[in-house]
């Protein structure tokens, strides 16, 4: 590939623009595994939503100390835990704020990527502290004929290449790339990022998001700053296809139970349970 698409994919498009060339957007991230798209959900949100995860992450670290078995219901199993944490959302107002602002700028481009009937099968964070180590590259999904999930991260923050953005391989959501990569693991060189070219970094602006194909290679990468990163993010899923290999973090009771066409209405059942609100 050359330089110059190599660049237009790393610095991204304004949601805007997006939105008037959806065709030309979705075969972009079709054929790259990945697309930028700037401007998608507004700064006082990810401000809100950026505290309000802070102080959801401590709560969350205070029971799993008290009950080593809660450990699951509030993190997924991402690759290096350590200052690593991915922690799974719930439905409160600050996120569905952020849902509502991020689906209601994309929706038409999700409609034509996913379908409406979406299901939503992750809604989470990444949260890398400092002295996070990089992860080895990986894909989020083998190479398999039914559709990929998409997974949208959202920036919370301006994210810096010392807070270790994720790193994420163009033109590697495909069975050659697959094949290339198995072979390297035979080798005993899979996990090396410097065997797949030039990447694009997540050094993504407050309110700007990285659409990610899940059988794109990438990475979180080490976090050298004194800075906290913090990413949300959610994935979505074409009916009748469940790709084996991802993590899926998502609250338990949340699963199967939310599709794309209704965004809006999206509400934690024990949430609505115990609300006084009449
Ligand atoms: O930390 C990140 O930015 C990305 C992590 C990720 O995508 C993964 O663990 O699969």
């Amino acid at each position: 590939m050359s330089d110059a698409p190599q660049r237009d994919l790393q610095s991204g498009c304004p949601a805007t623009y997006v939105l008037e060339n959806l065709e030309e957007s979705i075969g972009i991230l079709e054929t790259q595994g990945l697309l930028r798209i700037n401007n998608v959900f507004s700064h006082s949100t990810a401000d809100v939503l950026s505290t309000h995860l802070c102080e959801f992450l401590r709560s969350c670290l205070d029971q799993h100390e008290k009950d080593p078995d809660t450990f699951l219901s509030h993190f997924g199993t991402v690759q290096s835990l350590e200052n690593r944490y991915d922690l799974k959302l719930v439905l409160d107002p600050p996120v569905k704020q952020f849902i509502s602002e991020t689906i209601g700028t994309l929706e038409n481009f999700l409609n034509e990527l996913v379908t409406e009937d979406a299901r939503l099968c992750e809604l989470s964070s990444l949260i890398s502290d400092t002295g996070a180590a990089s992860q080895a590259t990986h894909p989020d999904t083998p190479y398999q004929p039914c559709a990929p999930l998409y997974t949208v991260f959202a920036a919370l923050q301006n994210i810096s290449e010392d807070m270790g953005p994720t790193t994420i391989f163009p033109r590697t959501n495909n069975s050659q790339a697959h094949e290339a990569f198995s072979e390297l693991k035979r080798q005993g060189r899979g996990g090396q990022p410097s065997e797949w070219g030039r990447p694009i970094l997540g050094t993504l602006s407050k309110g700007d998001v990285i659409i990610m194909d899940s059988r794109a290679f990438h990475y979180g990468g080490q976090n050298t700053s004194n800075t906290r990163r913090i990413l949300a993010y959610f994935t979505l899923q074409v009916p009748g296809n469940t790709p084996e290999g991802s993590t899926y973090s998502l609250r338990d009771h949340y699963k199967d139970r939310f599709r794309l066409k209704n965004y809006k209405r999206w509400q934690d059942p024990y949430i609505v349970a115990t609300s006084t609100d009449t």
